[in-house]
């Protein structure tokens, strides 16, 4: 193999022999273990070796890496203790998952190393995040992302790239080309001759590197990070290897035929680099016989070590701890200039001064700048806080929710807007598995807000009418927001931009110019987790929140005679169970409406929350109401028929006769 080696001092091959050698020999001891059952599950990346430790060095210790499952080469050039990667392979309390999650899941911020979650393509998006927090930062920093040739099929791939082009982010994109994704090779995964022309259509440079090189890896890839470092632009780098290995480690390579195994055999980038060295003189057989001595003596230690290490003992506290980030909330009370204004009103005043007050918060949406969003909140937000931070986006939800935490990883907090909370289907998987799961994976928090224009009776059918708060109630580690009113809206809306954690935040599209209320004109927060007593009564408690609260006081003001707890949750994660049973208790009676199709809504878990805490004070069973079993429709007449306005007017009633 070719070395264009004249450039680099004995010293630098020799650490480029050193940090190749070491993951494969870490490599070889875990197949060992893994036949004798002593590791989970192995995603081996032998004869790929090169990639991850020629790009790994040729960035800065503190740009951020995004390394896949097949990249062990990136965690240990970044100095990763190796005792503590064995314990997260094998679950143990000190790996960096607690036992929660397997393989290279994870990440370091102390290494600057960010893991992937299993769906592969969402680690390109992020990349996109961090790069942008640098380009605002005014930080001359590059992040590499890795992806398999498989992974490029995604959606995500395609939307980051767009993205980083659009948005001039610098990003070296590395798709390591191995051959086969899983069992497909390249034919059936994509129609082209190489992956690197994608690259045109984006508007961006691309290279094609061998990628068993490690010389021309490293070389070319320092060379490209310096330029970008100067002149921020994504690059695309296919990486030309093969995976010489199964998918992992059970899986067995019957579809590989064994002439690519000997063809490739012949490339191994230790192997060949090896030879170079000693070809040149610049590795003597002691040497090298030193290096493998040192290395086998450091795995053993740290298996040894690592194997010491006792089981996890389960503790639920610890758990539930972990699942958020601890967030103190901190009151920001104000009593005086009120004034008169309506709820879309509200959440514009709560954005702007939240802008003011936060110097690392930008918002993303489409159209949020110069039109100033789908329904003008952040009208005139441009012209006060500029374009980087009041940022259009291209048409791609998951790409914009990926960035939006890589942000929080490089130190920023984001609003997304989208345009209407139905299009968040379009950027599902990120929610609940990247932003929802990564505190409790490996403890980074995602400080994301996504606002969500919602609900019905607005005559806009299936696609622009849906309230979905339910897809994400049931997803542990995000929190769920849905005021009903100006004030609660905009102090709500505050304490979620404060809190570090994911917020999906509901706003009722029929309350944005409908509703109006005396509202502080300063800045000021209200707690998560608290509902709000809107009527105080005795005989019955009707439990609501968002719209349906309103066509809950409607009804209750066409029948005065009713005296009813009207408790507006405000908050469906966390959810205010105390002001529930009280009232329940109180009034031994209780009516949930929700505006949502009553299956599997939230409507169903506080009934069954109520059964279980209050069974013993109820005078009637525990009455739900909801919307038809049905998407919503678009005519008036039908819209109608499947809002639950009348229907719960009839069940109060009924309940109050019971
Ligand atoms: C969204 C999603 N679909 C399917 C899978 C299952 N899966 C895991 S790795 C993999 C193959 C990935 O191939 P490639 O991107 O080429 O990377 P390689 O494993 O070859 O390094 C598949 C299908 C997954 N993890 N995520």
């Amino acid at each position: 193999m070719p070395y264009q080696a004249e450039h680099l001092h004995e010293n630098d091959l020799i650490a480029l022999y050193k940090n190749m050698l070491y993951p494969r020999m870490i490599e070889e001891k875990m197949l060992i273990l893994l036949r004798q059952g002593k590791v989970s599950k192995w995603f081996s990346g032998i004869g790929q070796e090169a990639i991850s430790v020629g790009v790994t060095m040729a960035l800065k210790s503190d740009e951020y890496i995004l390394p896949m499952h097949r990249n062990l080469g990136v965690f240990t050039t970044r100095k990763i203790p190796l005792e503590q990667l064995i314990s997260q392979w094998n679950g143990k309390a000190s790996g960096f998952t607690k036992g929660r999650d397997r393989s290279f899941h994870f990440g370091s911020q102390a290494h600057k190393i960010i893991g992937m979650i299993s769906h592969l393509g969402p680690q390109l998006g992020v990349a996109d995040g961090i790069a942008l927090a640098h380009k605002l930062q005014n930080k001359n920093r590059v992040t590499a992302v890795f992806t398999g040739e498989g992974g490029t099929s995604e959606g995500d791939f395609h939307e980051a790239l767009n993205v980083a082009s659009v948005w001039q982010l610098p990003v070296i994109f590395c798709i390591e080309n191995n051959g086969y994704g899983l069992s497909t090779p390249t034919n059936e995964q994509y129609y082209c001759k190489d992956l690197a022309d994608r690259a045109i259509g984006y508007g961006m440079e691309s290279y094609i590197i061998d990628g068993n090189n490690i010389v021309d890896v490293f070389t070319e890839v320092k060379a490209i990070a310096e330029s970008i470092r100067q002149n921020h632009r994504p690059v695309l780098i296919e990486f030309k290897t093969f995976r010489m290995r199964g998918h992992e480690e059970s899986s067995g390579t019957d579809y590989v035929p064994n002439s690519l195994f000997e063809t490739w055999k012949t490339k191994d980038p230790i192997d060949n680099f090896e030879q170079f060295l000693q070809s040149k003189s610049v590795l003597s057989e002691d040497l090298k016989n030193e290096i493998k001595t040192e290395f086998s003596h450091i795995i053993n230690e740290a298996i040894a070590t690592s194997f010491e290490e006792s089981d996890i003992i389960p503790s639920k506290s610890l758990e539930l701890n972990d699942v958020y980030q601890q967030f103190k909330y901190q009151e920001v009370i104000v009593n005086n200039n009120f004034n008169s204004i309506r709820f879309i009103d509200a959440i514009s005043e709560s954005l702007k001064q939240s802008m003011e007050r936060h110097d690392n918060l930008i918002m993303m949406g489409q159209d949020i700048a110069e039109y100033g969003g789908a329904f003008k909140i952040t009208k005139g937000f441009v012209e006060q806080f500029g374009k980087d931070r009041i940022r259009n986006t291209p048409i791609c939800e998951s790409a914009i929710i990926e960035n939006a935490m890589g942000l929080s990883i490089a130190g920023m907090k984001s609003v997304v807007e989208m345009q209407f909370g139905d299009f968040i289907s379009s950027g599902f998987n990120p929610v609940v598995n990247l932003l929802a799961k990564s505190h409790y994976r490996w403890g980074q928090n995602a400080d994301v807000v996504i606002r969500m224009p919602c609900g019905g009776d607005v005559g806009a059918g299936p696609f622009h009418s849906q309230t979905n708060e339910a897809w994400f109630n049931k997803t542990p580690g995000l929190k769920v927001v849905y005021p009903a009113f100006p004030y609660d809206a905009k102090g709500l809306l505050a304490t979620a931009i404060n809190d570090p954690n994911p917020v999906l935040f509901f706003e009722h599209k029929a309350l944005y110019r409908t509703i109006q209320q005396d509202v502080p004109e300063d800045y000021y927060t209200l707690p998560f987790g608290k509902a709000s007593v809107v009527r105080k009564g005795e005989d019955i408690t009707i439990i609501s929140y968002g719209a349906s609260v309103h066509w809950a006081l409607n009804t209750l003001d066409k029948h005065q005679d009713i005296s009813a707890d009207l408790i507006d949750l405000r908050t469906l994660q966390p959810l205010d169970t105390e002001a529930i049973y009280d009232s329940v208790k109180k009034t031994s009676k209780v009516i949930i409406l929700q505006e949502d199709s009553l299956f599997g809504g939230i409507a169903s878990d506080i009934s069954a929350l109520i059964m279980e805490h209050c069974f013993e004070f109820l005078d009637a069973p525990v009455k739900r109401v909801g919307s038809l079993e049905t998407p919503i429709p678009f005519t008036k007449n039908l819209e109608n028929q499947y809002l639950p306005k009348e229907r719960f007017e009839i069940a109060l009633l009924a309940l109050l006769a019971y």
